[in-house]
């Protein structure tokens, strides 16, 4: 139930999902949930959703658990999609509320599941296998100590008890490490070629939708890809925008149109809030690309309403924050969506 799925298993695929979403006090949006769920090819057709403090063994309420399952039930949904972070025992229990066969996916697994849709080159697919294998690790290690504690094999139908199966991730873990080093390696001394030859490394960041990739177009002269390609063996003709979360994963490099100075500007993968600080290092050697830059592009979508961008610029300030070295400079993007009146309030 809480398997990670394989690496080749085609998730989304238009399934009927119904959205659940608790939070402790206030008023529930299930907007960016929403808009998740759909970047991973569900359909949403359902939400259920609840202000209380957390139950330790259903998430939300018994009641509303059972209302959970009602909505499954009656829209005929295969997955639910929790935009809470659920234990192995919500999980479990929640799996027996459950119609028979409906899977159980929280957040995080949400946005493993859109990265492994987007991984195309050997380091983003990389980078997706360590995210999940930390992920699972200390469910294998909750699994395993239960069990040792209980002296019985498997935990409350959870699966076999495995000792070897943590030992396992720890060592699949260790060699993705080892070769995403040397990835990283490679990355740098490329950029201290680059900066050598007389470039400066822009980088785009910015939450995800926010228009780095539109924007690394218009700023992005023609490149010659086959021309460079000893030198710049990551340009790339398109860097894809859609109106979809995550649209981009790994990095695009391309060369600027300025008139002074050589630049070279790195389109890369959007943040998003709530995210775990494992999912975010299993992704540092794409985010190298921003904080090892010369200067940092933050780009923000300016038609949103202005709590929003409080909140999404705050998010891209606390994921740059610790490792980040260059300047960082905020860019209004989609001002043509606002008025002047509008636009001068958000400045
Ligand atoms: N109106 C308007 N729309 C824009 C502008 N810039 C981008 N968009 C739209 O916003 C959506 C997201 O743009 P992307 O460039 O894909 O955004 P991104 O930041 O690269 O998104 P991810 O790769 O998913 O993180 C697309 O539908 C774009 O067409 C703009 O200046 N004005
Ligand atoms: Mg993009």
């Amino acid at each position: 139930m809480d398997g990670s799925p394989t690496r080749d298993q085609v998730t989304g695929n238009g399934e009927r999902a119904v959205v659940a979403k608790r939070v402790d006090s206030g008023s529930v949006n299930t907007t960016e949930i929403r808009n998740l769920a759909r970047a991973a090819g569900y359909e949403v057709v359902a939400e259920v959703t609840q202000t209380r403090k957390e139950d330790p063994a259903t998430h939300v309420g018994e009641g509303k658990a059972e209302t959970l399952a009602a909505t499954v039930a009656r829209e005929d949904a295969t997955v639910v999609v929790f935009d809470n972070q659920l234990g192995p025992y919500q999980t479990y229990n929640l799996g027996n509320v459950l119609p028979e066969g409906v899977r159980l996916i929280d957040r995080f697994r949400l946005i493993l599941e859109i990265f492994g849709q987007r991984a195309r080159t050997r380091k983003a697919q990389l980078q997706v296998e360590l995210a999940e294998l930390r992920y699972e690790l200390p469910r294998a290690e909750a699994k395993a100590s239960l069990a040792r504690r209980d002296e019985r094999p498997g935990f409350m139908g959870l699966g076999e008890y495995d000792e070897s199966r943590e030992e396992d991730i720890k060592a699949q873990i260790s060699r993705i490490r080892d070769e995403l080093d040397r990835i990283e390696e490679t990355e740098q001394h490329r950029r201290e070629q680059r900066r050598e030859s007389g470039f400066d490394l822009v980088a785009l960041a910015g939450y995800t939708n926010a228009g780095k990739s539109t924007l690394l177009r218009r700023l992005a002269a023609d490149v010659n890809v086959d021309e460079n390609e000893d030198v710049h063996p990551d340009l790339d003709t398109t860097a894809e925008s859609e109106d979809r979360l995550f649209t981009t994963l790994g990095t695009t490099t391309r060369k600027a149109e300025m008139d002074q100075r050589d630049v070279l500007v790195t389109d890369t993968v959007g943040f998003i809030s709530d995210l775990p600080h494992w999912l975010v290092e299993s992704f540092k050697s794409t985010l190298d690309s921003v904080y090892r830059a010369d200067l940092v592009l933050l780009v923000v979508d300016v038609s949103e309403p202005i709590e929003e961008i409080r909140e999404k610029l705050v998010t891209s300030h606390d994921t740059l924050y610790e490792r980040n070295e260059a300047p960082i400079v905020t860019v209004l993007n989609k001002t043509d969506r606002v008025d002047d009146a509008e636009l001068r309030e958000k400045r």
